[in-house]
């Protein structure tokens, strides 16, 4: 295990998918006990290794389709010109749960998510809305690309990480350049000095250590956006605007407490969990079944933190002494719910497992 400087001041039960770059995932029971992420418990996706930045010398530049090209230091952002915002927000990789799609057909070469590359935090900054109209979008302009600092070798060729989001999307006041999480300045590997936040949208598009912004009359065309991020169907080889590109996050949800596989006292069981709406959407019911999908209960929704934050929801049951194995499904405000099987949502990358959640458990007598 490498030493704790090397682990970005993580705590020791996260689960470390590769070093370097660094991946990794936050346990179950760190998820469960709280619904703000600690920062020492947040999970991490590079796709190269954390650039070392000097906050002083950064300079965010703005431009593309724009009137008035920007170049602003960190300092001239926080000056008071543009208000400061806070959004509890949710991230959440696409990638997320992805070891049950592996589970029914290898994905190589792809990181065998859990359920814990999502977590929640409050992030401060201020709004890209108020940034862009101080720049002035083109009338022709329809994307808005953001670029990051950091160089990744698993590109091809290598490259900065970049994505883009449609133009109405990033004048929402949601839609941040954050310099802080839960109060504190943004981690190195979150990616201070500044990243951009966009809540209801998959990981991917809020960029790390961010560079430039250009707004532009098609989506961005460098490889994360225009090659990977996509859901490609399954028999194709993923290439440059094969699949569909991610973006709302789609309805999810999964179990938290117990972890799968636990033997414990039959009798009353309290089973705890997330699920998260994605878009504009809200997480409006969330039913476990303990006899597969035959029957459903309703499971309590926890604290509410408002349009942009997953809910986690707990219930508990009565288990019997045997094997049990237990699904979870949510409902989201446009009345849509999630497929009971992974094995139809396959896909070449590994994207967007949204199958019912769930898990096995030995109650004994
Ligand atoms: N510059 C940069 N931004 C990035 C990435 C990256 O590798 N480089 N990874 C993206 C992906 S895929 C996700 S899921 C989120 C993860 O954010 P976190 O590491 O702060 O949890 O950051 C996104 N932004
Ligand atoms: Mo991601």
């Amino acid at each position: 295990m490498p030493a704790l400087e090397q682990r970005f001041g993580k705590r020791p039960d996260l689960i470390v998918h590769e070093e370097d770059p660094f991946n990794a995932e936050t346990s179950r029971r760190a998820l469960a006990t709280s619904s703000v992420t600690a920062l020492d418990a947040f999970y991490v996706r590079n796709h190269g290794s954390v650039p070392e930045l000097d906050e002083d010398r950064r300079r965010l530049q703005v431009g593309g389709m724009v009137d008035r090209p920007l170049e602003l230091s960190l300092a001239e952002l926080r000056d008071g010109r543009h208000q400061v915002h806070e959004v509890t927000a949710t991230l959440q990789c696409a990638g997320n749960r992805r070891a049950g799609l592996d589970a029914v057909a290898g994905i190589p070469g792809e990181a065998r998510w859990g359920p814990g590359a999502i977590g929640t935090a409050v992030w401060s900054g201020v709004a890209l809305a108020d940034v862009l109209r101080t720049a002035g979008p083109a009338p022709s302009a329809t994307d808005v690309a953001f670029v990051g600092a950091d160089r990744s070798a698993e590109a091809d060729p290598p490259q900065p990480f970049g994505a883009s989001i449609p133009l109405p999307k990033a004048l929402c006041p949601e839609v941040l350049l954050a310099w802080e999480m839960n109060g504190k300045p943004l981690p190195a590997v979150h990616g201070a000095p500044l990243r951009v936040i966009v809540p209801g949208f998959i990981g991917a598009r809020s960029v790390k250590w961010l560079e430039r912004i250009e707004l532009r009359d098609t989506p961005f065309d460098g490889f994360f956006q225009e090659t990977a991020y996509r859901l490609v169907p399954p028999g194709q080889e993923p290439g440059p605007g094969i699949g569909i590109a991610l973006g709302e996050v789609a309805l999810n949800a999964d179990f938290l407490l117990p972890a799968d596989g636990e033997r414990l006292p039959a009798g009353s069981v309290e089973l705890r969990g997330w699920a998260v709406a994605g878009g504009e959407r809200q997480v409006e019911r969330v039913e476990v079944s303990v006899d597969h999908g035959t029957s459903w209960r309703q499971a309590e929704l926890m604290e509410d933190l408002g349009h942009w934050a997953w809910r986690r929801w707990r219930t508990d049951v009565d288990l019997a002494p045997g094997d049990h194995e237990i699904v979870v499904r949510a409902w989201d405000s446009a009345a849509g719910t999630q497929p009971e099987d992974p094995a139809h949502l396959w896909n070449p990358k590994g994207y967007v497992n949204n199958s019912w959640g769930r898990v096995r458990l030995r109650a004994e007598a």
